[in-house]
C-alpha cells in the first residue's frame, strides 16, 4: 500500500521572534506540518502535525479526528494551544489533527456518523470507514514523522468523540490510548433524537451537518444554509421563534436541499440508516486503554458516554476501561473558567483543572510514555448533590441501595412504600400551548444546554404538568445509576409523549451562590437532574411504532440516563410528568400519523392524559438486558 504526500513544512519565520512572547507557546516548543495522506482508496486527509523542538527524546502521538476543521491551516498559522489540556501540551506530546473525509481540506465525502464496516483484517479491509482511515492515518505517521515513539493515542469531544470510538474496532496495533470524550454513538439516543422524539433546539443547526463542500477549504461553506431559517423569526425567544415556524413539514422551505435534514425527515423510526451508524454493536476485540469522558448535565452526547463504557465493560470483560463523569455540560472539562457551574447551578473551584491535571494528563502519560502509574479507578464520579468526586470499582455502583420512587393522591412522592395503584392523575396536553423548556425566556441556540440544570418552578406550576414530591428529607439521600420508568397510563388520544424529570427541591432558606444573578432566588429552587423524554409510539419498537388505543390502560416503559446524585438532609425529591416540552423536542400531534416530520396543523389535537399510581420510577436498581442499551434497539 503505497502513500503518496504532500509535505509543507515550516519552520515558522518568526519563531525566533515568537521566542519572545510567552503568549506563542505553541510556536516556541513546536515545529508545525501539513500532510495530505493517501487512504487506501485515494482520497487523501489533509493532516497537522505539531511536533516538540526539543528532540532529546522520543514522543507518543496525541490525535484528534474532526469534522470541525483542524484550522488554523498554513505554515505561518500556529495554533494558540494543543492537545486535549494545557498540561498535555506542556508535558510534550506530537499532536495530530485530521479533517476527517469531506470536511475542510480533506478530500472526499462526509457521512454523518460514517457506519462502520466491520472485519477482521483491517489492514487489508477493502472498504473504507472511520477506523480504516485512522489505521491507514496512523500507519503512515509512524513511517513518517521523525522522534516518535511508537506510541498513539487519541482524543476527541462530541463528534470528535465519535470518531475516537470509531477507531476503537479493528485499532492499529500501535493505538494504546483511547479516551471518547462526550462521544456520540448513536444519532438516534444522542444529539437528535431523545427516545425517537426530534430535538427540535437543534433546528438551526442543520446545515453544519447537510451540505457537501465543492472543494477543499479552509473556510465553513453552509452558512449562508444556516442564514434562512435564523431570519424566519424573532430569534431572541425561541420558544415563540419555533411556534411560529408551525409543523416541521414548514421547515423544508428553509432546508431545501440539506440532505441531513432529508435523512432525519425521511427515516423518522430506528431503522437501518440510524440502526448501521449505531458504533455500539462494533465496541469489541478492543484491547487498549480507553478512557470515556462524560457531563452529568451534557444536553448533546450523554446517551454516548455511558452506553459506550457500558458496551466495551460488557464486550470486552477485563480490559483497560473507566468512565470519569462530572459536573458538567457538553465539554465544560476542556475548559477552566476558575468554577464549575451549569446555567445557575455551582458545583465547585477548578474542577476542569483537577480532572486535567490528575485524571487525564496521568492516564495518557502512563499507557504513552510508561510514565506514573495508572491509579485510575474503574469509575470516577462527581456527586452532583454534596458536590464531590467519589471513586467506584465499578459502575454502576452495587454499593448503594436502590430506591424505587411511586405516585399518591395529594402530589405525594412515595420512596419504598406501597400506594394505591388505581388512583389516576390526570392532565390535559395540548400541542398548541406545549410546556416551555426553560423557566426564562431564552433566544435560539445551536444546541441546548442550561436547561440541564434549570429551575422547573414554572412547569410545577401548570395544568398540563403533573408533580410528585417528598416531604423536606430527614437525611442525606444518594440515589445513584441507572434510572427505569414504567408508566401505566391511558389517553383520550393515539399518540402521545411522556417527559419525566427528576428534581432537587432545596430549602426555602437555600443561599445564592457565586453562580446565582441577582434576579435568581435560590429558596425553593426545583434543580433539574435528570429527564428523559418517551416517544410513547415507539414504546414497543423504535423500528416499528404503534398508535395508542384511546382510554386503554396501557405500558410505556423507558430508562433515564444515569446519576450520581445526593439530595441533603431538608431538600425534597421531585418528580414531575407532562407530554409536551417545547422547543426542547418537538410537539407530538397526539393523533397518530405516520411520520410526524409531515402533520399538518390540523392533526395537532389536545388530549387527556393520565398516568396510574401503578407506575414506578426505580434508580439503582441493575437494568436487566432487555431494559439496558438493548431496550434502544428493540
Ligand atoms: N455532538 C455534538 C453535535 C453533533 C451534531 C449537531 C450538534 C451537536 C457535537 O459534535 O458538538
Amino acid at each position: 500500500m503505497k502513500f503518496i504526500f504532500t509535505l509543507l513544512i515550516s519552520f515558522n519565520a518568526f519563531s525566533i521572534l515568537s521566542c519572545a512572547s510567552d503568549d506563542n507557546y505553541v510556536e516556541k516548543h513546536f515545529t508545525k506540518a501539513e500532510y495530505q495522506i493517501l487512504m487506501r482508496d485515494g482520497v487523501k486527509l489533509y493532516t497537522i502535525v505539531y511536533s516538540p523542538k526539543n528532540t532529546k527524546q522520543k514522543y507518543p502521538f496525541l490525535m484528534k479526528r474532526t469534522c470541525y476543521s483542524i484550522g488554523p491551516y498554513g505554515a505561518d498559522n500556529y495554533a494558540s494551544s494543543l492537545g486535549p489540556s494545557k498540561f498535555l501540551m506542556e508535558e510534550g506530546y506530537i499532536f495530530v489533527y485530521q479533517d476527517v473525509r469531506g470536511r475542510y481540506m480533506s478530500e472526499g465525502t462526509f457521512d454523518n456518523m460514517r457506519p462502520h464496516i466491520p472485519g477482521n483484517d483491517q489492514k487489508n479491509k477493502a472498504e473504507i470507514d472511520e477506523s480504516s482511515d485512522t489505521f491507514d492515518t496512523i500507519e503512515w505517521l509512524l513511517k513518517n514523522v521523525d522522534n516518535n515513539n511508537g506510541k498513539v493515542g487519541q482524543w476527541g469531544i462530541s463528534y470528535p468523540g465519535f470518531y475516537t470510538a470509531a477507531a476503537l474496532p479493528e485499532a492499529h496495533p500501535a493505538l494504546v490510548a483511547s479516551s471518547p470524550q462526550a462521544p456520540i454513538s448513536d444519532f438516534y439516543f444522542d444529539d437528535f433524537h431523545h427516545m425517537g422524539a426530534f430535538v427540535q433546539s437543534y433546528l438551526s443547526i442543520f446545515p453544519v451537518f447537510g451540505y457537501q463542500k465543492d472543494s477543499l477549504t479552509t473556510k465553513a461553506w453552509y452558512g449562508e444554509h444556516q442564514e434562512r431559517i435564523l431570519e424566519s423569526g424573532n430569534k431572541n425567544d425561541a420558544y415563540q421563534f419555533n411556534m411560529d415556524i408551525g409543523p416541521l413539514k414548514n421547515v423544508k422551505q428553509y432546508y431545501p436541499d440539506d440532505f441531513f435534514w432529508r435523512q432525519i425527515t425521511e427515516h423518522p423510526n430506528y431503522d437501518d440508516f440510524w440502526q448501521k451508524r449505531n458504533i455500539l454493536p462494533h465496541l469489541n476485540g478492543i484491547d487498549h486503554a480507553v478512557m470515556t469522558v462524560g457531563g452529568w448535565f451534557d444536553a448533546e452526547d450523554l446517551y454516548g458516554p455511558l452506553n459506550i463504557y457500558k458496551t466495551i465493560e460488557k464486550n470486552n470483560p477485563g480490559s483497560k476501561n473507566t468512565i470519569v463523569m462530572g459536573p458538567w455540560s457538553h465539554g465544560d472539562w476542556s475548559r477552566e473558567k476558575g468554577y464549575q457551574a451549569v446555567n445557575h447551578i455551582y458545583f465547585g473551584d477548578s474542577i476542569s483543572t483537577f480532572y486535567q491535571r490528575n485524571i487525564e494528563l496521568p492516564f495518557f502519560n502512563y499507557y504513552l510514555k510508561g510514565k506514573g502509574e495508572s491509579k485510575l479507578p474503574e469509575a470516577y464520579m462527581f456527586d452532583t448533590g454534596v458536590k464531590s468526586w467519589k471513586k467506584f470499582d465499578v459502575w454502576p455502583p452495587t454499593e448503594i441501595p436502590p430506591a424505587t420512587l411511586r405516585f399518591e393522591k395529594g402530589g405525594k412522592l412515595v420512596i419504598n412504600g406501597n400506594v394505591d395503584p388505581k388512583e389516576g392523575f390526570t392532565y390535559l396536553s395540548d400541542p398548541n400551548k406545549p410546556v416551555p423548556y426553560r423557566s426564562e425566556i431564552a433566544p435560539v441556540r445551536s444546541t441546548p444546554r442550561p436547561f440541564m440544570t434549570d429551575d422547573q418552578r414554572h412547569a410545577a406550576r401548570r395544568p398540563d404538568v403533573i408533580t410528585f414530591k417528598t416531604e423536606p428529607l430527614t437525611a442525606d439521600l444518594t440515589l445513584a445509576g441507572e434510572i427505569f420508568v414504567k408508566l401505566i397510563i391511558s389517553m383520550s388520544v393515539s399518540d402521545a409523549d411522556f417527559i419525566v424529570k427528576l428534581i432537587d427541591v432545596y430549602p426555602d432558606d437555600e443561599p445564592p451562590t457565586k453562580a446565582t444573578p441577582t434576579y435568581i432566588m435560590m429558596g425553593g429552587y426545583q434543580q433539574l437532574v435528570r429527564h428523559e423524554a418517551m416517544r410513547g409510539r415507539f414504546r414497543n419498537s423504535f423500528e416499528h411504532p404503534e398508535a395508542f388505543t384511546p382510554n386503554e390502560k396501557t405500558e410505556v416503559d423507558f430508562p433515564l440516563q444515569d446519576i450520581l446524585h445526593t439530595f441533603k438532609k431538608g431538600h425534597r425529591v421531585m418528580i414531575q410528568i407532562h407530554s409536551t416540552w417545547f422547543p426542547y423536542i418537538d410537539r407530538n400531534p397526539q393523533k397518530f400519523v405516520d411520520n410526524i416530520y409531515e402533520a399538518d396543523e390540523s392533526d395537532f389535537t389536545a388530549g387527556m392524559i393520565t398516568v396510574y399510581g401503578s407506575s414506578t420510577v426505580t434508580i439503582g436498581e441493575q437494568l436487566k438486558p432487555e431494559n439496558g442499551v438493548e431496550i434502544y434497539t428493540k
